[in-house]
């Protein structure tokens, strides 16, 4: 957490934020946001997919799992308000060589809403992030994004 607030500072000067608190449009980027019951928090600096996990984990937390439509459009707002292209999501292939059979978050909850964007999904890359458009993508998990965690 202490890291996470030290790195953000880094990242608090390339978009201008003040000293101290990383804010943009008085929304804040370095502190759990509560909504609707959950914390979130983004990461401040790219990692590969399972160094993501990890790094939530440590915070007693997960990858975010976008269960509706709703936190969909939340966790948008916190990738644009916080200046991230893209960021790591929790979601795995219920089966990686049977895509049909459909998609679960890492506790193994089955994910009843997805929001893939049109054009992926032709070839699993291995690992699912949310562009700040909101639209979900598959990519290669040697790349690294930021993430969202959640608790
Ligand atoms: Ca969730």
């Amino acid at each position: 957490m202490l890291i996470t607030i030290q790195l953000c500072k880094t990242l608090c000067q390339n978009v201008g934020g003040n000293e101290g608190r990383w804010t943009r449009d008085n929304f804040t980027c370095d502190a759990w946001i509560p909504w609707r019951g959950h914390y979130y928090i983004s990461c401040t600096t790219r990692m590969v997919w399972n160094v993501a996990a990890s790094h939530c984990g440590s915070m007693s937390a997960h990858l975010v799992y976008i269960n509706n439509a709703d936190e969909n459009s939340f966790v948008k707002s916190m990738l644009t308000n916080c200046n991230l292209n893209y960021a790591s999501i929790g979601l795995l292939p219920i089966d990686s060589t049977q895509l049909a059979l459909g998609w679960k978050w890492q506790d193994n909850i089955i994910a009843s809403y997805t929001n893939w964007e049109s054009s992926q999904l032709a070839h699993f890359e291995g690992c699912v992030g949310i562009a700040s458009d909101g639209q979900w993508h598959d990519y290669a998990c040697t790349t690294q994004y930021y993430c969202i965690c959640e608790y």
